[in-house]
């Protein structure tokens, strides 16, 4: 009976392709929550996400998406809040609540409140400065640098006033004779790693990948990602190969010319 139950093929699926920052962060979740799951390969180079039978699935034409057993999710971010609260509240990791807090509203605001960034302001702007423009003919301009560089200042200092908050916290519980065994974690909503640190990452993996420098000023950033590969190599395993197929990309362009995109313009002649 075990053995039959082992041997299923796993029931999620998650369309993605290789490169795909918001596809390693739902795959970086899927491995956190050791949940068994099998990749179905976009041909993005080809316009495979906005094929007939893609469009089927899911309108949006994006990647990734998630099939769990017929039931269709896009949006990373979606995707990763199901996976947190349908298979992380059980199994291994139920002691884990601090991944996704199901009955604390004051981490879930913060969990929310960093999401919600990464969605309307840092991704955003990552994207039109670094990856539409290594996928499509939109120029790299400086207005656009200037919003990243933006962005990677206020989540700076998010990183940075939250570290304030838990050495004051850490101090004040070691002056009462209170304090806890182990040093801090620094993770994007305070001490835990949670469902909001993934897609962050994987944006600012981006920029690693594509200009390191853009990052350098901004050394809680630093820190944090440092943080996150020492205590989670396993994860940094997915999130490296992620950045190295951007990498990749970005010394050599796709060829799209062929495509007729719904959206982008394809950059006419370039070619690996
Ligand atoms: N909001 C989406 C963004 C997804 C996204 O932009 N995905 C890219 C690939 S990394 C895509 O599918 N782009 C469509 C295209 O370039 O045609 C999410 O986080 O899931």
């Amino acid at each position: 009976m075990g053995d039959e139950i082992s041997q299923k093929p796993p029931t999620i699926v998650l369309h993605t392709c290789t490169d795909s920052p918001p596809g390693r962060a739902v795959q970086i979740v899927l491995a956190y929550l050791n949940i068994p799951y099998r990749i179905q390969t976009v041909d993005f180079d080809n316009g495979e996400h906005f094929s007939e039978e893609f469009l089927k699935m899911y309108p949006q034409g994006e990647i990734p998406v998630l099939d769990d057993d017929g039931l269709i999710i896009g949006e990373s971010v979606a995707i990763i809040q199901y996976l947190a609260e349908k298979y992380g509240r059980t199994g291994k990791l139920s002691s884990n609540s601090t991944f996704y807090p199901a009955d604390d509203p004051v981490q879930r605001s913060v969990i929310h409140h960093r999401l919600s960034f990464h969605l309307s302001v840092f991704q955003r702007r990552v994207y039109d400065y670094m990856i539409l423009p290594m996928d499509y003919d939109y120029p790299r301009t400086e207005a656009n640098r200037i919003k990243l560089t933006h962005a990677l200042a206020i989540f700076d200092e998010f990183l940075r006033r939250q570290q304030e908050q838990q050495n004051l916290r850490e101090n004040q519980e070691a002056n009462s004779g209170n304090s806890a065994a182990g040093g801090q974690g620094f993770y994007v909503a305070g001490e835990n790693f949670t469902i909001a640190d993934p897609p962050l990452l994987m944006a600012t993996c981006a920029l690693v990948a594509m200009d390191m420098k853009i990052l350098e000023p901004f050394r809680n950033i630093g820190k944090w990602l440092q943080h996150f590969q020492e205590e989670h190599p396993d994860l940094w395993t997915i999130a490296k190969e992620g950045l190295d197929g951007l990498s990749y990309y970005n010394k050599n362009p796709r060829d799209m010319s062929h495509l007729k995109h719904p959206i982008h313009p394809v950059r006419k002649g370039d070619g690996v």
